[in-house]
């Protein structure tokens, strides 16, 4: 087979694929900061914020990085890297304050402003409508968990593809909805902080109708490549003993499939096959969801082991350690585990076929523990996670699956959810006091690896 990758040293170097497209990501809440500024709207993560003791430090991702003035900064930041794309958040908030109804002409013009910016520095904007941050009067109607929720994204869609789409012509529909459904409405560690259990199904199929939704209304204002992107994992039982592989294989279906099969399927897998109820579903529903993507986004950071459940535990598997393996700063529920990426991805290959577009790995990358300021971040653990990770879709590339963009997680340093401020993932160290922008060590690596990559 002809080898068309670059090798550029021994060590960290992956060996890149040709062609392949390079982008970075951040998010909305996580870098804007100026949450009562513009005229935005408040959001269930505002809502989560303010509830004591939600976030590990307490942090309310304001100022932040304080990305919504000093945007410019960022923009920059990704031309000096190289990037084709960037991959940034729009929020619903700053566009449609109350979720529905009158739209906001000042975040028309911040989101307009930065892709203008974007394009004058030859990158192309690639933005998400939706990343975790619901209008909160939307989820005071029952959220997610409310089919209407799915509507009122549509109407945000098009105003905001109304005003961008003579410009932006690449968008991801929603980031992560099985995060949303499992982390947000079963268990409650992510805003709204619900814990549904299984009730909480609804909001995976009102997401994955919003995605076909939005998708109809991007394209009808003129985008090129619309999909959304899935978190995905490598699901491996502790043991092959009846018990463990039973429990891996109903945790694929509640992380991996139930949002990967309707999109690319336009079926939902056997859920009553573990006892679990149907999905909502409408007619027409399921030829929304799975309208032909353009991409198939894939955000992936690790395996996960599962055990079968203890007694009396309320879901049928348990989450293990992955033995054996190094793990980021967020310890040992985050192994790092390159070649876990490639068997992912062959395995959406086998299990997809053609029915699978082209894969855009939408996130990927890794927090360490940084200190809060640092002349420049020496971060070659980031690194050598970047290399193998990036090496891993090479060779799944190898392998004949169509992997078209690769993105790292994240442009900058920002705010982590839950975790505050306390896990950094930036290829750039974010000073919280002054937001001063300082690129890390990874930054200059992943600058040559990307100029290589061209030659
Ligand atoms: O920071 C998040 C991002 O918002 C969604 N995907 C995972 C990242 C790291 O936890």
């Amino acid at each position: 087979m002809t080898d068309h990758s670059t090798d550029i040293s021994p060590g960290t170097q992956p060996r890149i694929p040709h062609g392949i497209r390079w982008s970075a990501a951040t998010a909305a809440f996580q870098i804007e900061g100026a949450r009562d500024q513009g005229g935005r709207g408040r959001t269930i993560w505002d809502d989560f914020v303010d509830t004591p003791g939600a976030v590990i430090d307490g942090a309310t991702a304001d100022p932040g990085p304080g990305s919504y003035h000093r945007f410019h900064e960022d923009v920059d930041l990704a031309k000096r890297l190289g990037l084709d794309r960037y991959r940034f958040g729009i929020s619903w908030a700053r566009i449609v304050p109350d979720g529905s109804g009158t739209v906001n002409r000042q975040g028309l013009d911040y989101y307009s402003r930065l892709v203008d910016a974007l394009i004058e520095a030859g990158v192309t904007p690639f933005p998400t409508l939706y990343h975790w941050d619901l209008p909160s009067p939307l989820e005071a109607a029952g959220g997610w968990l409310n089919r209407d929720t799915a509507y009122r994204l549509e109407e945000y869609a098009a105003a905001i593809s109304g005003h961008l789409g003579d410009r932006v012509k690449h968008w991801y529909t929603i980031n992560e909805p099985a995060m949303t459904a499992l982390e947000g409405y079963a268990i409650g560690t992510l805003a709204p902080a619900r814990q549904e259990l299984f009730g909480a199904l609804p909001a995976a199929h009102h997401q994955l109708l919003a995605h076909g939704l939005a998708m109809r209304v991007l394209r009808e204002a003129g985008a090129e490549q619309v999909g959304l992107t899935n978190n995905h994992t490598l699901v491996r039982p502790q043991s092959d003993s009846p018990e463990d592989m039973m429990a891996a294989g109903a945790y694929n279906m509640i992380h991996n499939r139930v949002f990967a099969d309707p999109v690319l399927t336009g079926q939902y897998p056997e859920l009553a096959a573990l006892g679990l109820p149907e999905m909502p579903t409408q007619p027409g529903d399921m030829e929304l969801i799975s309208a032909g993507p353009d991409f198939y986004g894939v955000n992936y950071y690790n395996p996960t082991t599962v055990a079968a459940a203890p007694e009396g535990s309320p879901l049928p598997f348990d989450l293990v350690p992955t033995p054996g393996a190094e793990t980021t700063g967020f310890g040992e529920m985050w192994p790092i585990v390159p070649e876990a990426l490639t068997a992912m991805l062959t395995g959406l290959r086998d299990d997809y076929g053609d029915a699978l577009p082209p894969i855009i790995i939408a996130e990927n990358g890794a927090s360490f523990p940084e200190p809060d300021r640092a002349a420049k971040i020496d971060d070659t653990n980031r690194i050598s996670y970047l290399a193998g990770h990036i090496q891993a879709v090479a060779n799944a590339i190898a392998a004949g699956v169509n992997v078209e963009e690769y993105t790292v997680w994240s442009l900058i340093d920002n705010f982590e959810w839950a975790a505050g401020y306390t896990q950094r993932f930036g290829l750039t160290h974010v000073d919280y006091e002054t937001g001063e922008r300082t690129p890390k060590v990874s930054f200059d690596w992943l600058c040559g690896v990307i100029e290589r990559s061209r030659t």
